[in-house]
C-alpha cells in the first residue's frame, strides 16, 4: 500500500504519495518541554480511579537522539519512568499519554506511528495502544541504543490521544497486559492517519496483506519446561523485493524466521501468530485460510496453521522454494480467537502435534475466514 511511504520531516509536515491526514500529537519532539503529556495509572477491570502520575514523565535533555541527517541532537526527549504504580494497573489505561491533534476517525483511518526511542531500565516492552482498551500495535522490544520505529495501530474507536505503555513481555494476552515497571526515552513522535487497511469483507485477519510490514503480527516461542511463553517479534521482518508474481499494487510480504527455538518446541505452541477480528465458534465453523507462501530454507519443510495452545490444525502442506498459493481448511475442535503459522516437518495428518523445526520462509495475502463446519 503506497499510502505508507510518508516522508516525515521535523518541521512537522508531511510530504506523502497519497492525500493523508497527520494527526501529529500535540507536541511530539519535546524541543520545548513535554506540555501536552500526562501520566495515567489505571486498572479499569477492578474498579477504581485513574490516578495521575506525571511526576513520572520527565524532560531528558541530555540523553537524545542524534539526527544522521543534520548530525545534531535534539534539543529534548520525552523520559518515562514507571515506578511506584498502583498494583495490576494494565495497558490501555496506563502510561504516558499524549494528545493527538484531532480525534481520529477510525472508520476510514488506521495510525502509522513512527517513533525514536532508548531503552533505560526494565525487561517488559513498549506498547502503545489508544486508551480505555482496544487499538494496539503488538509489543516491540526497544533497543538500548536510541533507534527509530514504526508501528501500524488499527484503534477501532475514535480517540484524540495515544498511549505509551511498558507491559510483561511473555504475556499471552492480547488484552490486558499487565504494565511492569522500568524507563524509556521517547522522541520525535510522528503519527499519520492512513487509509484503513484493505480488508477482504469476510478476512478475520485484522492484517494479512503486508503492505506496510508485518505489523499486527508475533512469534511465540514456547517452553514446555519450564513452562513459559516468550514472544519474538524480531523473528518477523519486511520483505520488500521476492514478493508473489502477478499480484497488483502489492508492496510487502512477511518474512518469518524460527530460530533459537527450544529442542522441544511445537506446533500449535511455537510460530508466527495473528488474532482474529472476533473468536471463531468450533460449534458451527471451520477456517478456511488462503495464503501465498514460499520457502527459504530448510530444503523441506512443511507449514501447518493451527489453533493456539493445540487441539485444531489443518493438515500440513509442503511449501516450495517458488510463491505458490495455498488454500488449507483448520477443522476447529476448541472456539479459536487466533492463528498460528510453523514450520514442522512431517506432514502426517493424524501426528497432529509437530515438532518445530527452525527455517525461514515468506507469506503474503494471508485470508482467514469461517466456514460452515463440514458434518
Ligand atoms: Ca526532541
Ligand atoms: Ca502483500
Amino acid at each position: 500500500m503506497r499510502a505508507f511511504f510518508c516522508l516525515a520531516l521535523l518541521s512537522g509536515t508531511l510530504a506523502c504519495t497519497l492525500a493523508q491526514a497527520p494527526v501529529m500529537p500535540v507536541n511530539g519532539d519535546f524541543e520545548k518541554g513535554i506540555d501536552g503529556w500526562i501520566f495515567q495509572a489505571l486498572n479499569s477491570a477492578v474498579g477504581g480511579k485513574a490516578t495521575r502520575m506525571n511526576e513520572l514523565l520527565s524532560w531528558e535533555k541530555t540523553d537524545t537522539m542524534l539526527d544522521p541527517k543534520t548530525e545534531k541532537k535534539s534539543a529534548g526527549a520525552l523520559k518515562v519512568t514507571l515506578k511506584d504504580l498502583p498494583p495490576n494497573v494494565v495497558a490501555h489505561q496506563t502510561g504516558a499519554i499524549g494528545l493527538l491533534g484531532t480525534t481520529v476517525k477510525t472508520v476510514e483511518s488506521d495510525l502509522l506511528v513512527r517513533f525514536d526511542a532508548k531503552l533505560l531500565d526494565g525487561d517488559g516492552c513498549l506498547q502503545i495502544n489508544r486508551t480505555w482498551g482496544g487499538g494496539s500495535c503488538e509489543p516491540i522490544i526497544l533497543s538500548k541504543e536510541w533507534k527509530t520505529y514504526t508501528t501500524l495501530i488499527q484503534i477501532g474507536y475514535d480517540s484524540p490521544e495515544l498511549n505509551f505503555s511498558f507491559v510483561e513481555p511473555n504475556c499471552e494476552n492480547f488484552y490486558p497486559r499487565k504494565v511492569v515497571p522500568g524507563a524509556f526515552l521517547l522522541d520525535n513522535i510522528v503519527v499519520t492517519a492512513v487509509p484503513k487497511l484493505k480488508v477482504e469483507a469476510d478476512n478475520l485477519l485484522r492484517y494479512g496483506s503486508f503492505d506496510a510490514g508485518p505489523y499486527l503480527w508475533n512469534v511465540r516461542r514456547y517452553w514446555e519446561n519450564p513452562r513459559a511463553l516468550k514472544l519474538a517479534p524480531e523473528m518477523l521482518t519486511a520483505e520488500t523485493k521476492d514478493l508473489p508474481k502477478g499480484l497488483p499494487d502489492n508492496t510487502g510480504a512477511m518474512r518469518v524466521t524460527l530460530k533459537d527455538l527450544p529442542p522441544n518446541a511445537m506446533s500449535h505452541m511455537t510460530g508466527a501468530t495473528a488474532h482474529l477480528t472476533k473468536p471463531v465458534k468450533a460449534a458451527d465453523s471451520m477456517l478456511k485460510v488462503t495464503f501465498y507462501a514460499k520457502l527459504l530454507s530448510p530444503e523441506k519443510a512443511n507449514l501447518q496453521i493451527g489453533r493456539v495452545t493445540g487441539g485444531s490444525n489443518a493438515v500440513p502442506v509442503a511449501l516450495t522454494h517458488e510463491w505458490k498459493a495455498y488454500e488449507v481448511v483448520v477443522p476447529l475442535v476448541y472456539d479459536t480467537p487466533s492463528v498460528i503459522f510453523t514450520l514442522v516437518s512431517s506432514a502426517d495428518a493424524n501426528d497432529k502435534l509437530h515438532k518445530v523445526i527452525e527455517g525461514e520462509f515468506l507469506l503474503d495475502q494471508v485470508v482467514v475466514t469461517a466456514i460452515q463446519k463440514d458434518w
